[in-house]
């Protein structure tokens, strides 16, 4: 046992928090419709919450194809670097840290998303039966198209090309988006993943794309600058696995090997419950990690400061708290009363439910 606290400094790699409560990565749908690139908007939103100990961005795309809503930001062209870098300067301005999630959602697309209104692409062609917002409305996400084992190369390459532009755009680091039933979550779950190649079929086949995206984005930056963030029991986007604790148990192993500056899991079902049935252990996955792990989904002030004090997470990411309190670190340091989301302006819009939850003051 130690005296930390939720309130603590500590250090992730070469990121240095001043604090232990993360913003969580939080899906805004307000880029500009035009080129996918952050917005003024979204350099206030951020700004606003830069007491966080961390930031870690909404999931942003590297490249059209890893695309999958309406409206996400990019991290592929110049002018998207030229908006992150406003957003980054901000941050650091007000004295906060801001890492950004790289993303390619794979199956998790639809045809109007896709460049040329191409198929989206996944290890095999199986839909991921689940809903996508394509500016208009919900609708069912296409069938993918199965990737050529010559085609990974070139998204291994697309990681570490997003990696460089997130550096250059002025972020902390960058955290590797392996979660929620997202592309490299797809090639670990053995119920998306039917490849017949090197990447598909046995734990270490359905791990390579993980171990070689984490080696080039550990290539294009270095270890102490890069996080990854994992789901291992959750069935979000259609995925699901025979046999998570083997599967992920060689996850977190390549992570742990690459020494990366921390290992942010969703404990449970994304957005939902947290129970896990027998045999299913955040912990004990946990322990293969030697670096920083942050804890997600569902925790509350009290669960969070227990957490942390005893030592069973190093910080404690939250995500909706931080849409509706952007000092929600000044506000669990009082345990003063939190706004609650209005979840009508979660997704899409401008301002409102956006820039405008009030401070603590103001509120008072
Ligand atoms: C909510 C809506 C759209 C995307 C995730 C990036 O679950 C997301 C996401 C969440 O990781």
């Amino acid at each position: 046992m130690t005296d930390r606290t939720l309130f603590s400094p500590l250090h992730a790699g070469k990121i240095d928090m001043a604090n232990r409560v993360v913003m969580a990565p939080l899906t805004r749908n307000r880029a500009r419709p035009e080129d996918d690139t952050p917005t003024a908007l979204h350099v206030e939103y951020y700004r606003q919450r830069a007491t966080a100990g961390l930031i870690i961005t909404e999931a942003t795309q590297i490249t059209p194809e890893g695309k999958g809503y309406a409206w996400t930001p990019g991290i592929y062209s110049a002018a998207q670097v030229a908006g992150w870098r406003a957003v980054t300067d901000a941050v650091h301005g007000a004295g906060g840290r801001i890492v950004l999630q790289l993303w390619h959602v794979g199956r998790v697309s639809h045809t109007s998303l896709q460049q040329g209104g191409k198929a989206p692409v996944a290890p095999s062609a199986i839909g991921a039966g689940t809903k996508t917002f394509d500016g208009t409305g919900f609708v069912d996400t296409s069938v993918p198209r199965a990737l050529e084992t010559a085609e990974l190369p070139r998204i291994v390459a697309d990681y570490a090309h997003a990696t460089a532009n997130a550096r250059a755009a002025g972020f902390d680091g960058v955290e590797i988006h392996a979660a929620n039933g997202y592309l490299i979550h797809q090639f670990l779950a053995t119920g998306s993943n039917h490849r017949t190649d090197g990447y598909g079929g046995s734990v270490a086949n359905r791990t390579r794309l993980l171990a070689e995206v984490v080696a080039a984005v550990v290539g294009a930056w270095d270890a102490d600058h890069v996080g990854i963030r994992l789901s291992p029991f959750s069935n979000a986007n259609g995925v699901s696995d025979s046999d998570p604790m083997t599967t992920f148990g060689a996850a977190v192993d390549i992570v742990d090997a690459a020494g990366l500056a921390y290992l942010h899991m969703v404990e449970g079902q994304t957005g939902g419950s947290r129970d896990l049935p027998a045999g299913q252990d955040i912990a004990a996955l946990r322990a293969r990690f030697r670096g920083v792990y942050i804890a997600n989904n569902g925790y509350d002030r009290t669960m969070a400061m227990e957490a942390v004090a005893s030592g069973r997470a190093d910080a404690v990411a939250f995500g909706v708290p931080f849409i509706a309190n952007p000092d929600l670190v000044e506000r669990l340091r009082r345990n003063a009363p939190l706004n609650k989301a209005d979840r009508a302006t979660f997704y899409g819009g401008g301002a409102e439910g956006y820039t405008d939850y009030p401070m603590l003051e103001a509120a008072d």
